[in-house]
């Protein structure tokens, strides 16, 4: 049977009737595209003549934008591995999270390999501004399938880390992991049990020679947080010994000296089930880096929950090299919410800028939310972060100190307060143009995209 097929009423053959739909689809869609790009014109000059406004008024109160986007363009954040896959890692004989954090939740679409993780951090930078580093746990090596245990660590099991580094231009920052190991129990490094300290010793050695590999092949310091879980659920009567032991622990860790990694250790007040007594507090490691000269990571969820993280960095920058960051959301308690723009992390980074210190803090984040999308969740925070960043830079910190030396209390509050209310977004949207990423809300559509195609069909 011939197919009859009609234009308006009259027959004609098949093979024009496929010409017309293909031309009118082209038509279509040439016009959709059309429409797209005229709108995107129209929306890029919004955003340039909203700039300029915001460039003026800043250059009234002193502030010149265009520096301050450059400052922008040399902030680097650490990305943290762990957000993407629950903190998991790529141990063949992976356990359970331990070491007394959780990340709560069950979103689907976690990443359960290597290649998973790597397109997802590679997804989650494409909608943040500027370059950025990536911060492995040692539990995310490259192991190739092969049962390598902690103490058997080497460069190697991240070499191809160091490759995928080197493409996608991000520099490497590192983690020992003390946690999710048969011989995590409560305590690790500050264990009186001496084979298992000596484990932990050993792995610890041995993360430092992998960041010092990382550091070597990026030309740049590969920045090695080391953390701890070690604590008591219940009173201990033992709180000397086990802080002389974790310091015995940490002075032979340190006894090799390298030229392309940093150390930094990180305090805490507690973790679930040890809620008694922590070995690594603060007053420890600022006793301990003071005097041994290493940097200090301040965790913003590991504070009493008044306690201003903002205000220690000046008094630690007098004491201590640098500053690591681990820049998180507790929410009643060290939660590991996604970090978002709120007063503590403005106030830390308003410190950071009016102690002219950015050069001397490092700055990672440490959230993991398993509730949410995890690709959203870390351009929010991440996002989060340079915003907090770019409005510290705003600030018109020398009419604010002209005031202060003046003894003009009312003029310094003033202006503290109309500084909330000048047009930063402007500059951070403009920011965002230049470097080719979503501006606002844009992304939250291009992550439910990699959603529908990628994360769901895990
Ligand atoms: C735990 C610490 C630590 C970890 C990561 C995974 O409370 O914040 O930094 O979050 O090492
Ligand atoms: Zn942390």
């Amino acid at each position: 049977m011939v197919l009859q097929y009609q234009q308006h009423g009259t027959p004609v053959s098949a093979a024009w009737y496929r010409v017309k739909q293909a031309l009118k689809i082209h038509y279509i869609k040439v016009s959709i595209n059309l429409f797209i790009k005229q709108s995107n014109i129209m929306k890029e000059e919004l955003i340039k003549k909203a700039y300029e406004i915001a460039k003026e008024r800043y250059a009234a109160v002193g502030i010149d934008t265009e520096k301050v986007m450059e400052t922008m363009q040399n902030f680097h954040l650490s990305l943290h591995c762990w957000q993407a896959d629950d903190v998991a890692g790529f141990e063949v004989q992976a356990g359970l999270l331990t070491g007394g954090i959780q990340a709560t939740g069950n979103y689907p679409g976690k990443a359960r390999n290597i290649d998973e993780l790597r397109a997802d951090i590679l997804k989650a930078a494409s909608y943040i501004p500027g370059t950025h580093h990536l911060n492995l746990h040692e539990i995310y090596g490259d192991f190739q399938g092969k049962v390598v245990d902690r103490d058997q660590v080497e460069p190697e099991h991240f070499k191809s880390w160091i490759e995928w580094g080197k493409e996608n231009n991000m520099k490497l920052d590192f983690n020992s992991t003390s946690f999710s190991h048969p011989k995590s129990g409560d305590l690790s490094l500050s264990n009186p049990d001496e084979g298992i300290r000596n484990f932990w010793i050993e792995h610890t050695k041995r993360c430092r020679a992998v960041a010092e590999e990382m550091g070597k092949a990026q030309g740049d310091p590969c920045i090695m947080n080391l953390w701890v879980h070690d604590g008591s659920k219940d009173i201990t009567v033992n709180r000397m010994k086990y802080r002389a032991l974790l310091k015995d622990s940490l002075d032979q860790i340190f006894a090799t000296e390298y030229k392309n990694m940093k150390d930094c250790i990180e305090s805490k007040v507690f973790g679930i089930g040890l809620e008694s007594y922590t070995v690594g507090s603060n007053d420890f490691y600022i006793g301990y880096g003071s005097k041994n000269n290493k940097m200090i990571t301040l965790d913003t969820g590991h504070f009493h929950p008044t306690e201003s993280v903002a205000d220690k960095v000046s008094s630690l920058l007098l004491f201590v090299p640098e500053l690591m960051l681990h820049v998180s959301r507790p929410v009643r308690w060290d939660s590991d919410h996604v970090t978002i723009m709120d007063d503590p992390t403005l106030e830390l980074f308003s410190e950071i800028v009016r102690c002219n210190a950015l050069d001397r803090v490092h700055y990672g984040l440490d959230y993991f939310d398993a509730s949410i999308n995890r690709i959203g969740a870390y351009v929010i925070g991440s996002r989060a972060a340079q915003k907090c960043m770019i409005r510290a830079l705003l600030e018109p910190i020398s009419k604010l100190r002209e005031y202060e030396a003046n003894g003009q209390g009312f003029q310094r509050l003033a202006l503290l307060e109309e500084a909330k209310g000048l047009p930063w977004n402007a500059v951070w949207d403009m920011f965002c143009l230049k470097n080719n990423v979503p501006v606002g809300e844009e992304f939250i559509a291009e992550v439910e995209k990699y959603e529908a195609e990628v994360t769901s069909k895990r």
